[in-house]
This record gives C-alpha cells, sequence and structure tokens, in this order.
C-alpha cells in the first residue's frame, strides 16, 4: 500500500470555524480567522510538515455559496448513483461555472483531484434545505467524508445534526479548534487516518512524533528556564563602560538588559512553538519615563503593586522569616521593606565591587571595577520565574487558532514556603560564585516538576468542560 499524507478540504459555512481548525490541526497561527463572511477566496494550502517531510495538507475553502443552484444543475439529468462523480467532473468542466460558482469550483476542485472532505457545523442551528444541499453534493464527489461539529456555542439541536450528518459522513466528531489540548487533537488526527486506505501510517507517524515532542518539550524547556534564570539571576554590567556608551543612567541599562533578556527568551520559544503572530502582553513593558524607571518599587518588582511588594509571603513577619531562613546577605533589603519604607534608589544595593583577578563572565578583571547588579532583591528571583512558568504553561496549552495575546501571571505568592526558599537559595549560590552543575540539574528538575504539576492540573480541568457527546 503507497503511503500517502492525507490532503481534507474543510467546507462549510462561513465563521463555523473552517480556518480556526485549520490553524490548530496545522499548528500555524498564520492561517486567517475572523475573515469577513461572503470574501471569496481562493482555497488555500495548509501542511503539516514533519522533519521536512508533509504528513497532511489542509485546503481552508471559502465554503458553498448556491449549493441549491449546484443540485439543480446536477440533477438536471437522470444519473445513477455510480456516474454522480462523473457528473460532478462535467460540472467542473462547464466552462461558464468557474464565473457562475467560483466558490463552488474551488472547493470542489481539489476535493475531485482526490482530497477528502472535512464539513464543519457549529450545529446551534436547524439543519436547513441549503444545508442538506450541501451535503447531498459533497456525498455526489464520492470522496472519504467526515463531519465535526464545532461546538460554538450550547445549541439545541445537535441531535437533530448528528442524525443528519451521520447519513452522509462516515465519522462525525467533535472538535473545538479554540481549546484543543494535545488529546483530542490526536483523536481526530487518528480518525482522519481511518477514512482512507493509506492514510493510517502517516497519521500514525504524526501522532507518534507529537506524543514525543510533547516529553522532549518538557525536558528542553526546563533546562532553558533554568539557564535563562541563571542569567537573569546573576546578570551585571560594568558600570564604567556603561557610563561612556550612553547618557543613561546606570539601573536604567540594567532594567533594560534584563527586560530584553525576557523578551527574547519568550520569542525564543514562541519561535519553537511556531507561533509567529500572536502578542505577548508583558503587562511590564515599561514606559520608559525617567520618573517613574528610576521607582525601584516599580521596575525591580516587574510591575507588581506597591502593596504586593512583599510577595515572597504574605505577611511581612514572615517575609523577614524567610530572609532569615534563607540566610540572606541583603536581608536588612527585605527589612527596610518590611518596615514600610521602600528602598528609595536602586543603586545602593545594586553597585558591587569586584577586585582584580575575579571573573566576570568569560573574562577575568584585570583593576578593580563597580557592576550594576546583580538584582538583590529578594522578590526577584521569585517574579522572574513566576512569569517565565506562566508563559510557558500559556504556551502549553494554547492551540493556534487562539489568537488572544499571551499574558503573564504571577502566581510565586502563592507558592509553598519551601519552594520559595529552596528558589532564594540557589540565587544566593549563583550569586556567590559557588554554582556547579548539580545545582543546575536540580533548578531544571525542579521547574519540570512544576511545570508537570500545572499542566496535568489545566488538563485534569480542561476535561472536565469538554462537551462528550
Ligand atoms: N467561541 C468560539 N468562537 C469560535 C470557535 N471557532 C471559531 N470561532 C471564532 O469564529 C470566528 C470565525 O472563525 P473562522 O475559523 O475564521 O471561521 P470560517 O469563516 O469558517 O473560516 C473567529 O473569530 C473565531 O475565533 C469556537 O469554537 N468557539
Ligand atoms: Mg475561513
Amino acid at each position: 500500500m503507497q503511503r500517502l499524507a492525507p490532503h481534507l478540504c474543510v467546507v462549510g459555512h462561513p465563521n463555523k470555524g473552517k480556518s480556526s481548525m485549520v490553524s490548530t490541526l496545522v499548528e500555524d497561527d498564520t492561517v486567517q480567522v475572523g475573515l469577513e463572511s461572503g470574501t471569496t477566496r481562493q482555497a488555500d494550502s495548509f501542511y503539516f510538515k514533519w522533519h521536512g517531510k508533509t504528513l497532511l495538507q489542509l485546503t481552508d475553502t471559502p465554503g458553498f455559496q448556491r449549493p441549491h443552484q449546484v443540485l439543480d444543475w446536477l440533477t438536471s439529468v437522470a444519473v445513477n448513483p455510480a456516474q454522480r462523480p462523473a457528473r460532478i467532473k462535467e460540472f467542473l468542466a462547464e466552462p461558464t461555472h468557474a464565473a457562475r460558482f467560483p466558490d463552488e469550483v474551488a472547493l470542489l476542485t481539489p476535493i475531485m483531484a482526490g482530497a477528502g472532505i472535512l464539513y464543519v457545523v457549529d450545529a446551534a442551528q436547524p439543519v436547513t434545505a441549503a444545508d442538506e444541499a450541501e451535503m447531498e453534493i459533497l456525498r455526489w464527489t464520492g470522496q472519504p467524508r467526515m463531519a465535526v461539529i464545532n461546538p460554538m456555542t450550547v445549541g439545541e439541536e445537535r441531535t437533530e445534526w448528528l442524525g443528519t450528518l451521520e447519513q452522509y459522513f462516515q465519522w462525525v466528531r467533535v472538535f473545538n479548534p479554540l481549546t484543543a489540548d494535545l488529546p483530542a487533537r490526536l483523536t481526530l488526527l487518528r480518525a482522519i487516518g481511518e477514512l482512507r486506505l493509506g492514510w493510517s501510517d502517516a497519521m500514525a507517524e504524526l501522532c507518534a512524533g507529537l506524543e514525543q515532542r510533547q516529553q522532549q518539550r518538557l525536558k528542553d524547556v526546563s533546562i532553558r528556564l533554568a539557564q535563562y534564570w541563571c542569567e537573569q539571576m546573576d546578570r551585571r554590567e560594568p558600570m564604567h563602560a556603561l557610563h561612556r556608551a550612553s547618557g543613561l543612567k546606570a539601573e536604567e541599562i540594567l532594567r533594560q538588559k534584563l527586560d530584553d533578556a525576557e523578551r527574547q527568551w519568550f520569542h525564543s520559544l514562541l519561535d519553537l512553538w511556531h507561533f509567529q503572530s500572536t502578542e505577548v502582553d508583558r503587562i511590564a513593558d515599561w514606559a520608559l519615563d525617567a520618573h517613574n524607571l528610576m521607582r525601584t518599587e516599580t521596575w525591580y518588582l516587574w510591575g507588581l503593586k506597591q502593596k504586593d511588594l512583599l510577595l515572597v509571603s504574605a505577611a511581612a513577619g514572615a517575609a523577614a522569616g524567610l530572609a532569615i531562613d534563607v540566610g540572606l546577605g541583603g536581608a536588612s533589603l527585605l527589612l527596610g521593606a518590611v518596615s514600610g519604607g521602600v528602598v528609595g534608589s536602586a543603586s545602593g544595593w545594586l553597585a558591587t565591587k569586584q577586585k582584580p583577578g575575579q571573573r566576570w563572565g568569560l573574562f577575568r578583571l584585570s583593576q578593580e571595577k563597580t557592576f550594576i547588579g546583580p538584582v538583590k532583591h529578594p522578590n526577584f528571583p521569585l517574579v522572574v520565574m513566576s512569569r517565565a512558568l506562566s508563559f510557558v504553561q500559556q504556551l502549553w496549552v494554547k492551540p493556534h487558532a487562539e489568537r488572544s495575546a499571551f499574558t503573564l501571571h504571577n502566581t510565586a505568592e502563592q507558592w509553598d514556603r519551601s519552594a520559595q526558599i529552596q528558589l532564594l537559595k540557589w540565587v544566593k549560590t549563583l550569586q556567590n560564585g559557588r554554582w556547579k552543575s548539580h545545582h543546575q540539574q536540580a533548578l531544571a528538575a525542579w521547574i519540570q516538576s512544576q511545570l508537570s504539576a500545572r499542566l496535568e492540573r489545566f488538563m485534569a480541568a480542561e476535561k472536565d468542560r469538554t462537551w462528550l457527546m
């Protein structure tokens, strides 16, 4: 049996989520969704490529415009069932039809060239005569057909739709492209593989690849996050060079470096997940207004409000206790915050002197240098980690059709105390130059367990929400 990549045409009324299906199934957020209905477009093909091989092709179509007239034309002469596909080919061959029925010609052409059919309905309205005409035309093509109910709204008409769809389609499935998680996508992809002899191998390969990728991504992203977090925790800039290079204040430059590093890290993951056009709303994209910039409580704490300053712990007393547990050298800083006064200027506690012979990155210092950074505020490690984890969690569960921006959440204050203490201890080790590879591994393992737990919780909640037929 020849191994083939399934090719399906996605057909249905405007605004029923056809393009959304395509976007989620092929993991491409450049597929245009929400286009004005009635806009005639060409049928566009999208491909799911795996290690350079196409394993699935989906053709997004504008949908039927004049199904009654087409069916009338098809039935205007008597044809027996075996001749129906040939009759559709005659319809396509009729020279005037490209102008009279552009949408129908656009969608029937790839189908008659061998594509299967994915018919999308939302089942919210009763079945109309036009719907039946469409389904009848699709049946005449003789091509493998699957109907997918996109449960966009809760309607009363599902039973009627189900009974009708089952007469015209070999398979009827429910799939919501805006919420579909990996198990839901795998189920649909496997069903597609069963539609035609020769398709199942490609779908089995794709599904196995996707499952394996999920495991690999969890490991990779944990290692990357550990690396990124360590870099942020230890980020420092030599003061003199900075002053010469620009008129900017040293704190401002450090802030920008931290901010750029976060942005770059997020974008590197967006690339890995093939998100090309979905935005990240980083909230604390600092307004470059010098007055606000210099208020430690606005930039240091990455957008936290003053009342949230002590996010490491809900109560001021507990925060002080935490600082003692960790043995933070900068406890006086934290205690300053506890007693109500937030440090007025960053420079007092950001500047660190390093002696000749000490290492800075790859270089050994030849003379004493003053650095800005690393940030020693005890909230900082938790906020950086929390933002990154919240971003990864969203990345993990967002289907490509779901185009709302990624938003960052800070949940560090809800973490258990031992996790907070562990992170702060790691930072201390890192900033004191005692960081070893076993610390790095322990950090990556901690991140992986955090991510797994979050994802499991999310999947369990998603299962409860899924509408099962
Ligand atoms: N609430 C909700 N909206 C959806 C769902 N599927 C698609 N949409 C939205 O409906 C609009 C039309 O979707 P689109 O995929 O472009 O439909 P098409 O015209 O059939 O290609 C877009 O704004 C989608 O975000 C769904 O399951 N639930
Ligand atoms: Mg569309």
